[in-house]
């Protein structure tokens, strides 16, 4: 089997470890992994497969030639920010290298493709070096509505999320901890610097800036992604995200109405018989998903449904997926895996 050299952009950070975690679980066939980071992190050693690799600098290149001379890359997964994206992204495709993008500077783009493999695995396309990774909100939700949407047509989706505070990066994490560590010394807990509100003992209802329509930009890109990758324009989609005291995993109440009539029987077996899901929905036992037993776990859980006694052809669930695996690190290492399983890569 061909083996493949591999940079990971932003490998210092909470998506880009478990992106080096993902290649090695996944057995990904790698010839070479190069970790890049910027000049705060360069030097720091990574575990791989037993080794330790030394992540370098990327700022230090200037003349991208050498990501083929050098490196011999065959491609690179981004997760360091959409200015570096921006930036960096054409600059390794010009050298024919493919771009796994995590950021969102490309996902809206016409000619870019935007792949969750379990949902539009034909989107991908040989003649763009770039792919986006979706928002992480939105893949865990398209993951649970694409089989609900093949069988009865959804018109339109309500979505509350409970995003964990790993979405906002290490530095929200420490921060987080930080805060709680100092609440249980009985110390004055520290004023916010990454979130734009205390996190420990709270809820913030604002996930990224606020956009013209009192929408965030978090609650748009649910919007117009999932629109992208159902390639249907007509879907209605609200959403309204929000942050809460959860370390790792993604929560999400669903409401969303079909054309067709679906019982909570029929959305039950297809979702049991759904690609990345798993069906834990025994609420009589206290059984549903919660990031607590998702972390760490590359699929998709769904529970709680039922039909919505506010509307024709309603079904109301709850979906729970860890946000940096397949909102994240995951998503994007299957993406390199459907590039090499339909021979692009
Ligand atoms: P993070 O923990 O803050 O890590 C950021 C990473 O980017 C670190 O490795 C950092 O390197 C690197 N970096 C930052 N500025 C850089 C620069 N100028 N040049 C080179 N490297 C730079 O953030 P994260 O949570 O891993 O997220 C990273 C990005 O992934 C986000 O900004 C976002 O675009 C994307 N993301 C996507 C999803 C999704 O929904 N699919 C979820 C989370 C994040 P140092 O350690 O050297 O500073
Ligand atoms: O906050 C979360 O739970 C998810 C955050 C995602 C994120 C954070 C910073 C920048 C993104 C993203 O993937 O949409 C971006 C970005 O690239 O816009």
């Amino acid at each position: 089997m061909k083996k493949y050299n591999v940079a990971i952009v932003g490998a210092t950070g909470a998506v880009g470890v478990e992106m080096v975690k993902m290649i090695e679980i996944r057995d990904f066939p790698v010839e070479n992994l190069y970790l890049f980071a910027s000049g705060r992190t360069a030097g720091k050693k990574i575990k791989f497969k037993n080794k330790e690799i030394t992540v370098e600098d990327i700022t230090a290149i200037k003349d991208f030639s050498v990501l083929k001379s050098k490196y011999g890359l065959d491609m690179a997964l981004f997760s360091a920010g959409g200015s570096v994206s921006k930036d960096l992204a054409p600059k390794f495709a010009a050298q024919g290298v493919f771009v796994i993008d995590n950021s969102s500077a490309f996902r809206m783009e016409k000619d870019i493709p935007l792949i969750v493999p379990e949902v539009n695995p034909d989107a991908v396309r040989k003649d763009t070096k770039i792919i986006a990774n979706p928002n992480c909100s939105t893949i865990q939700m398209v993951v649970a509505l694409k089989p609900l949407h093949d069988a009865a047509k959804i018109k339109r989706v309500i979505v509350s999320t409970y995003q964990a505070v790993s979405g906002a990066g290490g530095r929200a994490l420490d921060e987080f901890a930080n805060q709680v560590m100092s609440w249980s010394k009985g110390e004055p807990i520290p004023e916010p610097v990454k979130l734009p509100h205390r996190i420990a003992f709270n809820v913030i209802p604002q996930i990224d800036v606020f956009v013209d329509n009192g929408y965030t930009k978090e609650e748009m890109k649910m919007v117009n992604e999932t629109r992208k990758i159902f390639s249907d324009d007509t879907i209605k989609i609200s959403s309204f995200c929000v942050r809460v005291p959860v370390l790792r995993g993604h929560s999400e109440a669903v409401w969303i109405e079909t054309q067709e009539k679906l019982t909570v029987q029929d959305a039950k077996d297809i979702l049991e018989n759904a690609e990345g899901i798993v069906l834990m929905d025994d609420p009589a036992s206290g059984k549903y998903p919660m990031p607590i037993n998702t972390s760490e776990s590359q699929t998709t859980y769904v529970g709680r449904i039922r039909e919505d006694i506010s509307t024709e052809n309603g079904i109301v669930m709850w979906i729970v997926s860890d946000n940096l695996l397949k909102g994240a690190a995951l998503n994007a290492v299957q993406i390199a895996e459907l590039l090499i399983s339909k021979k692009i890569l």
